[in-house]
């Protein structure tokens, strides 16, 4: 039986990506960090085949023990701070887990497994964010990087100390570079769950409007079940590398609201929305849109589920939850 650890077990993609290895039958385990994770019951209930060990992307001591109890042919490091936004206010504290972290579990990696150094397959959640300012449209694995954020500048980091500890050690460490992916499990705080989750309590009349930031800004938008499989599919290749990981479409904020809006039947959206500057960001990254030709060629991966399909499904979601909670 194939084992995994996953850093991340309580983020989005971490879900996803565990009942993929356990549909597969792979014995799963997840990292969760502090004493009384709130998300604990989260995993428990959604994904009950994980086993969970605690620890900290901080604390190397902590990730070299879930190491030993795990004894997994391959990790997946999902943890991070992944809030853009909240990278500014709390830039130490992002490198510390964004860009540290990395280098805290590939160290320890290297040297649970200093026998043989491709005796664990790595994977790292790098980020279209590392693009930034963009050099080149579409961007691609060997465009040039230039993030715009204390986030992206903290992926950067984990990203090539990623590739160099590839090229050092000679372990089998893959960097995805996965642009934004959402789903209904996506956080409230990024921009798809903050419209979809407002769009269907506005439209069973429970809140009057939504306070959104710069709505020119686009994104290359996929579903983030589409992507873990992605992940995946790197650490079955016979040699280690990077990938890119986009739709190949850019949609802007405005698109988003409109064809989240439609679903619920408004089609001018104007009287719901209002804009603050305190959801505006001190540099933004205006155009981002992949070209995942080397992982279509290479790892066989399409995305399937599409942009307007994707938003439709986190409005459903949003609307058949809000129900809920107006029935209790
Ligand atoms: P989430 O924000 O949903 O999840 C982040 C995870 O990191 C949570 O499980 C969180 O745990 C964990 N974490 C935070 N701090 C630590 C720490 N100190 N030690 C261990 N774990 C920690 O992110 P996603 O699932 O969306 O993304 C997964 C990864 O992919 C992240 O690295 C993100 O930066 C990257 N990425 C995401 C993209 C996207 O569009 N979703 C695109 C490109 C890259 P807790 O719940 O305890 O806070
Ligand atoms: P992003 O995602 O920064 O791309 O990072 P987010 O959804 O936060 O922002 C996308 C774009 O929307 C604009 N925007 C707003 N964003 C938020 N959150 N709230 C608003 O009210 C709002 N109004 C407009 C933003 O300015 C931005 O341009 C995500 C994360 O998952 C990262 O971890 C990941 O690496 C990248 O995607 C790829």
């Amino acid at each position: 039986m194939t084992r995994a650890l996953i850093t991340g077990i309580t983020g989005q993609d971490g879900l996803y990506l565990s009942e993929l290895l356990l549909s597969k039958g792979y014995e799963v385990y997840g990292l969760i960090r502090g004493q009384n994770n709130p998300k604990f019951d989260l995993v428990r209930e959604t994904v009950p085949g994980v086993k969970l060990l605690t620890g900290d992307l901080g604390d190397v001591s902590s990730l070299l023990r879930a190491l030993e109890e795990a004894q997994p042919d391959e990790v997946y490091n999902l943890g991070a701070i992944s809030f853009v936004a909240y990278s500014w206010e709390n830039a130490m504290l992002t490198t510390d887990v964004t860009a540290k972290g990395v280098l805290n579990i590939l160290e320890a990696v290297r040297l649970y497994s200093h026998d043989d150094p491709s005796k664990v397959r790595f994977y790292q959640a790098s980020s279209s964010e590392m693009f930034g300012k963009v050099q080149e449209v579409p961007q691609r694995e060997e465009t040039l990087l230039w993030p715009r954020s204390p986030y992206g500048v903290a992926k950067v980091f984990g990203h090539y100390m990623t590739i160099n500890y590839r090229e050092s050690y000679g372990m089998h460490a893959s960097s995805g570079i996965l642009f934004n992916h959402e789903s209904p499990r996506r956080g409230f705080e990024f921009v798809t769950r903050k419209v979809t989750h407002a769009v269907a309590r506005i439209s069973l009349g429970l809140q009057d409007e939504i306070v959104m930031g710069n709505l020119d800004a686009k994104r290359d938008w996929g579903f983030a079940g589409d992507y873990v499989e992605a992940m995946w599919r790197m650490l079955q290749q016979d040699t280690a590398d990077d990938y890119v990981i986009a739709t190949g479409e850019t949609h802007s904020i405005h698109e988003l609201l409109d064809v989240a809006f439609k679903r619920v039947g408004i089609d001018d959206w104007s009287k719901y929305v209002k804009q603050d500057p305190r959801f505006m960001r001190p540099a933004e990254v205006d155009l981002l849109i992949g070209d995942p030709s080397k992982a279509h060629e290479v790892l066989g991966w399409k995305p399937k589920v599409g942009f307007t399909e994707l938003v439709e499904m986190m409005v459903d979601n949003d609307l058949a939850e809000q129900r809920a909670n107006v029935g209790r």
